[in-house]
């Protein structure tokens, strides 16, 4: 019998090369808000009806909930999935990166990071890969032609990081968070592209600290903890790495709507360390 994790990444590595051929005809707004209040594309509604359809009727998942719907689709019994269908769809207007996030819930949504058994992501760059985290270990594969080959087996933090990346406008930033970014730039270099997943693989390549902070107008920053922030938080901590909401793990926030937003910080484990301390 195919495990029912397996299957679910293997949907969402057949369901990749589809979505980034339906991204040409679809950069227009689509019309409507999303229920964190953002316009939505109609890449993102393609993005999200694929992807409950292929991940909603495989055997041993439940439940199907994404950014781009109010609440969440019931599929029988089993595993809860989250999804942001396209994360960073803003970029489809200039060309740049975005992505797919994935994460699989073993308990009713919205869910704490720690009922995570799996999440993943794709990553729409020039070639289309994905990082898949299970069992405390992450993979990165090649997708092509709706295969997934594997890169790298076993994907772990470089122990010398490089690059930074930050969102959100720059006097938006506490003053604790910018003395951070004050302390942490001559040692890093800045390298920020506007999709999390973009941002993110390359912390995950390169070793650094990827960041969407608490802002003075946005306490709790712009990124939802169900869609992005426990998956990705999720994959970087399984690459050996820390994720925080600027006190502890993003993995132990307590869930209490299913489109909340957190502050979330991830990356290397002492600039992660250095960044709480900053905002202590
Ligand atoms: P999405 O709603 O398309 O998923 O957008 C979320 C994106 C993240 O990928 C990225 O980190 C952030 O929004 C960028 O925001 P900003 O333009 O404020 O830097
Ligand atoms: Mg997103």
């Amino acid at each position: 019998m195919v495990d029912t994790v397996d299957a679910i990444r293997d949907a969402v590595a057949a369901a990749a090369p589809e979505i980034r051929a339906g991204l040409p005809g679809r950069r227009e707004a689509a019309g409507a808000e999303n229920p964190s209040g953002e316009q939505r594309l109609a890449a993102d509604e393609y993005a999200d009806e694929l992807l409950e359809e292929r991940l909603g009727r495989i055997d041993g998942v439940g439940a199907y909930a994404s950014e781009e719907r109010e609440s969440v689709v019931d599929a029988g019994e089993g595993y809860a999935i989250a999804v942001d269908p396209l994360d960073g769809s803003s970029n489809l207007k200039p060309n740049n990166v975005m992505g797919t996030i994935v994460g699989v819930y073993d308990a009713p949504l919205p869910a704490s990071g720690r009922d995570l058994v799996a999440a993943g992501y794709v990553l729409y760059g020039p070639i289309t890969t994905m990082a898949f985290a299970r069992e405390g270990t992450v993979t990165e594969y090649l997708i092509e032609d709706g295969e997934a080959t594997v890169l790298n087996e076993d994907v772990t933090l470089p122990d010398d990081p490089t690059v930074y990346g930050f969102g959100g406008r720059v006097p938006d930033w506490p003053d604790d968070f910018a003395a951070y970014v004050d302390e942490i730039e001559s040692e890093l270099k800045l390298r920020y592209g506007g999709a999390m997943i973009g941002d993110v693989n390359q912390v995950l390549t390169y070793g650094g600290v990827f960041a969407y902070p608490a802002l003075q107008s946005a306490p709790e920053g712009k990124l939802r903890l169900q869609f992005e922030c426990n998956p990705v938080g999720y994959v970087i901590e399984s690459a050996g790495g820390r994720s925080s909401d600027g006190t502890g793990s993003v993995l132990d926030v307590d869930p209490e709507d299913l489109h909340q937003r957190t502050p979330v910080y991830l990356g290397n484990g002492p600039l992660i360390d250095r960044l709480e301390s900053a905002l202590d």
